[in-house]
């Protein structure tokens, strides 16, 4: 005989890869599934799709043919307790008289924030809270920093050779991971709203940045369709406005400007941001003086919190070292990705970071080791901050 919280974890596991099939499509939602189960039997499952489109729990019920009196509710995110684009999940759960409703992680939404359990132990249906909270929280971990913060998540993403190098000393790159690898980061770039790069990565490699369907694995392909495919802002540091200037021509030619949304990031002298449209889907925004650093450099964090303002959730840093390095230093990372493929660049290549060496190894910057896997060659090496790998040991010892 299974014991119940195993029982909830099971169910609680499908509903979270029911939550996983919007992955590409709910921004600025998250990805919510919901099963429900009535004397052992699954009758309805559903998953959120997009934004102003029916929750999770609306699905699952319309799946179940309307009726889910009595049953279970396994919802992956607390059901919501305001009027957004649409009602309150909370209360059709409590109208449709469901008995019990098991949750994984709660919403950190101001506007949910427990009041969506609060209703439905009010109406006197039993709540189950944190089953599989760990889990739910990391595939959400996008719209669970943004929406309670000012900054949103940030993913660093590098490729490197064994020793380290990110590319020959002329500057070779192409390609030193596998192709493997390369289509798992064209499913992280689908998953995210901008990509950040610096503008000597722009100038050297005339990178798209862009999601093309058919590169992104099988997994993803099952999850997302063609036209349903989001394109990330691409977002281009350039603190010495040198695409407005010596460059200016560059803005025609180069490939990150061809197609797709981009955001140049440039310094002003004057004491307020401002923002100028240079063509119909290249936009510039001027920070002011107190967001330069002394040698002239764009702080990073206001560059976050602006892009957090643009209601961006996630963003991935795809960048050379000095801005890898920036990001790193000013501890703004939460999460970091390494692909590394099993070849050797040789002591002249690029470093893939070039931080100055502490005075003592207990300045090192550091991160916690959060999974390592074996794509067909290379290595996905899955590296977290401290804080964010706190949390997610917090939710363990909740267990
Ligand atoms: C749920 N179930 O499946 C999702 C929830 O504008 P709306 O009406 O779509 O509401 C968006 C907010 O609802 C979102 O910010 C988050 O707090 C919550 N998402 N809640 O009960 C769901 N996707
Ligand atoms: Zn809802």
């Amino acid at each position: 005989m299974l014991k119940q919280s195993e029982i909830d974890r099971y169910y609680m596991a499908r509903a979270l890869k029911l939550a996983s099939r919007g992955l590409y499509t709910t921004y600025p939602n998250p990805a919510v599934g919901c099963i429900f189960v009535r004397q052992g039997r699954i009758i309805g499952a559903g998953w959120h799709h997009k934004a102003g489109q029916p929750h999770a729990e609306i699905m699952a019920i319309a799946n179940a043919g309307g009726d889910v009196k009595g049953a279970t509710a396994y919802v992956t995110l607390e059901p919501c307790s305001h009027f957004g684009r649409t009602p309150p999940c909370a209360l059709r759960l409590v109208h449709e008289q469901v008995a019990r409703v098991v949750v994984a992680a709660g919403d950190p939404n101001p506007k949910v924030s427990g009041r969506g359990i609060e209703i439905l132990r009010q109406a006197g249906i039993e709540v189950t809270e944190h089953v599989l909270e760990k889990e739910a929280w990391f595939l959400n971990r996008a719209f669970m920093k943004s929406i309670a913060g000012s900054t949103p998540f940030v993913t660093l993403k590098v490729a490197m050779g064994i020793d380290c190098g990110t590319a020959l000393e002329d500057g070779q790159s192409k390609w030193i991971t596998d192709e493997r690898s390369r289509h798992d980061v064209q499913k992280l770039r689908a998953q995210c709203d901008a990509v950040i790069t610096s503008l000597a990565t722009v100038i050297a490699d005339d990178p798209r940045y862009s999601v093309r369907y058919d590169e992104l694995p099988r997994s993803a392909r099952m999850k997302v369709g063609r036209h349903e495919l989001r394109q990330p802002l691409k977002v281009i540091i350039d603190s010495r406005n040198l695409l407005l200037s010596a460059y200016a021509s560059k803005l025609e030619e180069l490939k990150i400007f061809s197609a797709d949304h981009a955001l140049l990031c440039c310094a002003s002298s004057c004491d307020d941001l401002s923002e100028k449209k240079l063509n119909d889907h290249t936009d510039a925004v001027f920070f002011p003086k107190d967001a330069l650093d002394k040698d002239g450099h764009l702080n990073l964090n206001k560059v976050l919190e602006y892009l957090g303002s643009r209601q961006i959730r996630h963003v991935l840093v795809e960048a050379g070292p000095r801005l890898a390095d920036a990001f790193l230093k000013q501890d703004l990372v939460d999460e970091l990705l390494i692909y590394e493929a099993p070849k050797f660049l040789g002591k002249t290549s690029r470093r893939v970071f070039a931080l100055e060496s502490p005075k003592i190894l207990d300045n090192a910057v550091s991160m916690e080791v959060y999974k390592v896997r074996k794509l067909s060659h290379d290595l996905k090496i899955h590296l977290l901050s401290h804080d964010l790998a706190s949390k997610l040991k917090a939710f363990e010892e909740r267990k």
